[in-house]
């Protein structure tokens, strides 16, 4: 494999770590823990995993290893994040300083890898290999939900034949709930396997009191802001074009949130307004002109729009509408897909209820197409895949000539779409990642040697400088509540939305003024991996607002 020269000098980077996990350590356990909600319901679905204590460790005089080897599997699921690899590295260390004889194995392309008994041993060459390096191809990553019972069993008959003690699962909300449940399940057959999680997801919505971020977050947050940063350059320079910037995010707003704060660009969506103000997609397209006019008048015609992924379904008209249609075609596809190409679109506005046909009927050609088309295997709309940058540049478009019709604008308006996603997910991990990610791998080793099941890997205190960071463990139950999922209510992870309320998006409110009239571009620049410490290490500014109250160094 060829390597650049960045990827040659990273792999001697030795990542920092708490001061308390680089001797002997020992558990230090807090008081019993609550479900965030639900108490009696999750408790009834998790008797011998809810109420256990959040654990921490901390130096120790005494000699911390273990008297025989401490085999481990893992598993890579769901979308990448920069950092996974490093998460992987630590477990290593952490297991090969236990016992020297420990043995990592990984599962290969996901939960698959379990049920279908694909995996490789993961040497010491191999772990070299990935160290500080970005993307999930050491093992490869997948989606399948482990979630049967089928899928325990079948999972523990390689487990055992490989004599694994722990299995770590390094996934975002859905597969640490899925982590949780079969810890409990392993628990109750006494099937000897512990089950560990790790907190990974650039959207950065697997979050709450113990746990500070989802690794990932920081680098893809970086990755954009940098591409933003310099499209915020270029437009300054040409001074001509509109650059609409979706950014991923499959449901909440924290990377276009963090990307606004780290870039200060003229307008950025946050989703969960939307949704709290109950706003109509035509309010939006009126705010994003009435910030284009306002700049017209002042001879800008160019600006920057940041839209999250997941908009279209925080709109609640949009929601109904998308709701609607997924009804209708799942009973209706035959009929649907039998009309004419050309007549798809009067077939869908004949066939809706009067308020979401009109909605339906006001929506560009190509955006109405792709919410008819473009659907996952349950039936329901990608809505990733709706190019809504482009929805909302058309839309404005119209009506800013509907503005100039009424004397209302003068300005001139060309738009360039953008959607920045999978360039930042396997992007070589920033500092902050690569050193949090591997402090989580090796608190995991820690965690399964301290014989904890259910337990979510936690790095806490991370704003401050890396030897004071707090290592521990969460009970997963802790952060569960009841939800209605397919028409059932499951216990699953509360997934963490941009708070309203919180710092970060208080801070952005109390800018965004500014921002939108003003020229007061930031250019990031690209992620430094060697240099002054308040370039090369600071953690995103969601953070840094939330555990500090302030923004940083711009
Ligand atoms: P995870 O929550 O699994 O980490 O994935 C998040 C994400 O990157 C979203 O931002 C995006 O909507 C989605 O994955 C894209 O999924 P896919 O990789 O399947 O195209």
């Amino acid at each position: 494999m060829t390597k650049s020269a960045l990827q040659i000098a990273r792999a001697d980077y030795m990542p920092k770590m708490p001061e308390a996990l680089k001797g002997n350590v020992k558990i230090e356990e807090g008081a019993a823990t609550e479900s965030v909600n639900d108490q009696h319901e999750i408790q009834k679905l998790f008797p011998l995993t809810y109420g256990m204590p959040i654990v921490k460790f901390v130096e120790a005089s005494e000699n911390s290893n273990t008297d025989s080897p401490v085999n481990v599997g893992i598993i890579l699921s769901g979308g990448q994040a920069p950092g996974g690899h490093n998460v992987i590295a630590g477990i290593f260390d952490g297991i090969k300083k236990l016992h020297a004889d420990s043995k990592l194995f990984g599962f290969i392309l996901g939960p698959d890898g379990l049920i279908n008994h694909k995996y490789k041993e993961l040497t010491a060459d191999i772990i070299d290999e990935y160290r500080n390096t970005g993307g999930f191809d050491i093992i490869g990553s997948g989606r399948t939900k482990l979630e049967t019972k089928e899928h325990f069993d079948k999972g523990l008959e390689i487990l055992k034949k490989l004599g694994i003690k722990a299995l770590v699962i390094i996934g975002g909300d859905d597969s640490n709930t899925n982590a949780c449940v079969l810890a409990e399940y392993y628990a109750s057959i006494n099937a000897g396997v512990q089950v560990i999680g790790c907190p990974k997801t650039i959207d950065g919505d697997l979050k709450n009191e113990q746990i500070e971020t989802s690794f990932g977050f920081d680098t893809a947050c970086k990755v954009y802001s940098e591409l933003i940063g310099n499209i915020q350059r270029d437009c300054n320079s040409a001074r001509k074009y509109w650059h609409f910037i979706k950014v991923m995010g499959r449901s909440a707003s924290h990377i276009a949130l963090e990307c606004a704060l780290q870039t200060h660009p003229n307008i950025c969506i946050v989703s969960e307004e939307v949704a709290a103000k109950e706003q109509s997609l035509d309010s939006i397209i009126d705010y994003i002109a009435g910030v284009i006019a306002r700049r017209a008048e002042k001879g800008m015609n160019f600006g920057t729009v940041i839209i999250p992924e997941g908009l279209i379904e925080f709109i609640p008209a949009m929601k109904k509408l998308i709701q609607e249609l997924n009804d209708f075609l799942a009973q209706n596809q035959e009929e649907f897909d039998l009309v004419r190409r050309s007549g798809k679109r009067e077939y869908i506005i004949s066939k809706l209820s009067p308020e979401n046909s009109a909605i339906y009927a006001s929506l560009p050609e190509n955006v109405a197409r792709q919410l008819t088309l473009d659907r996952d295997p349950h039936g329901n709309v990608q809505v990733s895949l709706i190019e809504t940058e482009k929805l909302l540049a058309e839309m404005v478009k119209k009506r800013l000539d509907e503005w100039a019709k009424e004397g209302k604008y003068s300005g001139k308006f060309a738009s360039i779409t953008h959607f920045f996603g999978y360039e930042g997910r396997c992007a070589a991990p920033s500092n902050y990642d690569s050193d949090y990610c591997y402090s989580l791998g090796y608190t995991a080793s820690m965690l399964i040697a301290a014989g904890k099941t259910g337990y979510m890997s936690s790095v806490r205190n991370t704003t401050a400088p890396a030897a004071e960071w707090i290592a521990g463990g969460v009970p997963i139950t802790m952060m569960m509540n009841m939800e209605r999922r397919h028409g059932e209510m499951k216990p699953v992870i509360q997934k963490a939305l941009v708070e309203l309320e919180g710092a970060p998006f208080t801070y952005f409110v109390s800018q965004r003024d500014k921002w939108a009239i003003d020229t007061d571009y930031v250019y990031p620049g690209p992620i430094q991996y060697f240099g002054p410490t308040e370039v090369c290490d600071q953690p995103s500014k969601t953070l840094q607002l939330e555990q500090t109250g302030e923004i940083g160094i711009q």
